[in-house]
């Protein structure tokens, strides 16, 4: 049995993909857009770890926030174009709100890592 040079290499990055991956790769990232002062969906289902890009297309300002005993965050001043990135790091339900219109509401809910969506 001999092995070329192709096989070593097939198995040399599929090593290297085994090793790279997962922490990296497999978080995903989740755009919600703010347009017309809502969050352009009311609901997001993520897996923990992922993030989410929301990204203002409204010319005003908005502030994101969420406050849960197990994770906050606060965006301060959110501009127009300016995209606000948010790692949820713990599976849970989270409400995400604007500290300037109160009526926006995006309920995310994150599943614990492993579980399927
Ligand atoms: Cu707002």
């Amino acid at each position: 049995m001999t092995t070329r040079a192709t096989d070593l290499a097939a198995a040399t990055i599929a090593t290297l993909l085994a090793t790279s991956l997962p922490a990296a790769v497999l978080a995903e990232t989740i755009i919600v857009r703010q347009k017309d002062r809502r969050f352009e969906t009311r609901y997001i289902e993520i897996t923990a770890g992922d993030i989410v890009s929301f990204t203002n297309e409204d010319r005003f300002l908005h502030q994101l926030y969420t406050e849960s005993p197990n994770f906050a965050f606060d965006s301060a001043e959110q501009f127009p174009d300016e995209i606000v990135e948010v790692r949820f790091p713990h599976e849970g339900t989270y409400e995400v709100r604007c500290g300037i219109h109160p009526k926006m509401l995006l309920e995310v809910e994150v599943d614990p890592k492993g579980v399927g969506k």
